[in-house]
């Protein structure tokens, strides 16, 4: 009779004695209507694991949590099983790679992909640890794997399945490319394990992650038990993420009649003769010449009454030992000043052409100081030294119309890049996620979203149905041809000021697919 597994079916912890299972010729079959966040709370499941976590396996002898034990126990089932070795060293062994990957890559794997899924808090420096520490461990399997095709011996041990498994959310998610290349004998050893039939017919197709997986915008709340159907495993479960599925209708929170927001205090600022928006659509409209152009014209709209500038520098510039890791720092930041996307713009530049970057930046801010909302709401601020820039001091005015230009060599160095606060890019991700799910692609090749006004070109000769989702809650919707500007209209009880643009979704429009 079948050994019942409970899990859900992507699980990769309940995958390690699937996979051992397979190797082992143990029929082990997973609960069948199992429903993670549901079944785990019922005081049948408790019985079993007390923790309430999956996976448990039910044995004749009574039930096994923690899903190496389980994976051991289904592996011993089999008298002599190859895949525990052939003598006491082996056994040792593989035991040892299997605390390995559980220390060393599971641990660290999940302390830089689940703050980023929004199970547990962001912080920019533990993820810089967690990574470290991840680089750390890896360099050392790859020093392994250079001489040994296998963990332990010459063939596939539990000790292989184990990390396989762990190995898993990690390429599938956040290891992208560039990021395993630098340990090409984990690269061989991981495909090579992820191609077994054993492994392939309980993992399926992996692919390796394009992009690190973006930061959630806030650690999800805790999850009561759903009522209805949980369709995922909400907690801790690494499955392939389903792209953010934008609401095709306005949902609850939309629909709610709008309360009129209180206003904010640089609303009520005495009016500025700079039009933040014509300096926004300049910046990024400017492609040659910019210096003449976008620079000459900032410093003509640039009221030092109604808006000040600011140098920034991040405090702990010699921690910043890995590229990319500076970049999604930078990155994380620009997301979370979302929230100041109508009374600023910013550059931000990671300067040096190797380890440790700086990271500095130039910040336009409506009125004379750093809003307080900001201050108060963006954690990143305190991470950085800010000082007002002096623009009767002609060095200074020079280093913020080089700091707005990209100028390089800046301060005789390199630029690992330049970030610029101006519109979402954020959100692009999320139009290139929806389409390609709904088999709809629309390649947008350029967009700009300033507050009130949206305006992209894609690469379909056809139409293209629009959907821009504001805050205060609305929905724009428009049927459009490329190149297409879209002005968001001021609705009572807003002016055009109060109004940001959180989402864009272009769809392929089906009416006007063959017309055209
Ligand atoms: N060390 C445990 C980890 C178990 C675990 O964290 N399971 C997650 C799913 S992968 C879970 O059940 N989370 C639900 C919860 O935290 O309530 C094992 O290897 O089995």
């Amino acid at each position: 009779m079948a050994l019942v597994l409970h899990a859900g079916k992507t699980n990769k912890n309940a995958h390690k004695a699937l996979i051992a299972a397979e190797y082992s010729g143990v029929d082990v079959k997973l609960a069948e209507n199992f429903e993670m966040g549901v079944t785990n709370k019922t005081p049948e499941f408790l019985k079993m694991n007390p923790i309430g976590k999956v996976p448990v396996l039910e044995t004749p002898d009574g039930p096994i949590f923690e899903s190496n034990a389980i994976a051991r126990y289904v592996t011993r089932l089999v008298a002599d099983n190859p895949l525990y070795g052939s003598s006491l060293i082996d056994y040792a062994h593989i035991e040892q790679w299997m605390d390995f990957a559980a220390t060393e890559i599971d641990a660290s794997i999940s302390r830089w992909l689940y703050p980023r899924l929004g199970f547990q808090l962001y912080l920019p420096p533990a993820e810089e640890a967690a990574i470290s520490a991840l680089k750390r461990a890896l360099g050392a399997l790859n020093l392994h794997l250079a001489s040994n095709t296998y963990l332990v011996g010459h063939s596939v041990t539990l000790a292989d399945i184990i990390l396989t498994c762990n190995l898993y959310p990690g390429f599938a998610h956040i290891m992208t490319k560039s990021f395993t290349s630098e340990f090409p004998h984990v690269e061989r050893y991981f495909w090579t394990m992820i191609n077994q039939p054993n492994v392939k017919k309980v993992v399926g197709e992996v692919k390796q992650a394009e992009v690190v997986v973006p930061i959630a915008k806030k650690p999800s709340p805790p999850k009561e038990p759903a009522k209805t159907k949980a369709k995922e495993e909400p907690k801790k479960e690494v499955k392939e993420k389903e792209p953010a599925k934008p609401k095709a209708e306005p949902a609850a929170d939309e629909e709610e009649a709008p309360k009129p927001k209180p206003k904010n205090p640089l609303d009520l600022l005495p009016p500025s003769k700079m039009i933040l928006d014509d300096w926004k659509r300049l910046y990024s409209n400017t492609k040659t010449n910019f210096r003449e152009v976008a620079i000459k014209g900032f410093w003509e709209m640039y009221d030092p009454e109604g808006y000040s500038l600011w140098f920034c520098n991040y405090k702990y510039n010699n921690e910043n030992t890995v590229s990319f890791v500076t970049l999604n720092k930078v990155g994380g930041f620009l997301q979370r000043m979302d929230l100041a996307r109508k009374y600023a713009f910013g550059k931000m530049l990671v300067i040096g052409s190797e380890p440790p970057y700086k990271v500095q930046g130039l910040w336009l801010f409506r009125g004379q100081e750093i809003p307080q909302f900001v201050i108060d709401e963006c954690y990143d601020m305190e991470l950085y030294e800010w000082t007002k820039v002096d623009i009767s001091d002609e060095a200074q005015k020079e280093r913020v119309s080089q700091m707005i230009e990209d100028c390089e060599p800046f301060e005789g160095e390199a630029l690992l890049d330049a970030k610029c606060f101006n519109y979402d890019e954020q959100n692009l991700q999320t139009i290139y996620q929806h389409c390609v799910e709904e088999g709809q692609i629309v390649m947008v090749e350029w967009m700009n979203i300033l507050s009130t006004d949206v305006w992209f070109w894609y690469n379909r000769r056809s139409h293209v149905d629009a959907s821009i989702f504001v805050r205060p809650p609305m929905i724009i919707r428009k049927r459009c041809r490329s190149p297409s500007r879209i002005i968001i209209p001021a609705t009572e009880p807003w002016d055009a000021a109060a109004i940001s643009v959180v989402s864009v979704i272009i769809m392929a429009s089906n009416a006007y697919d063959t017309a055209t």
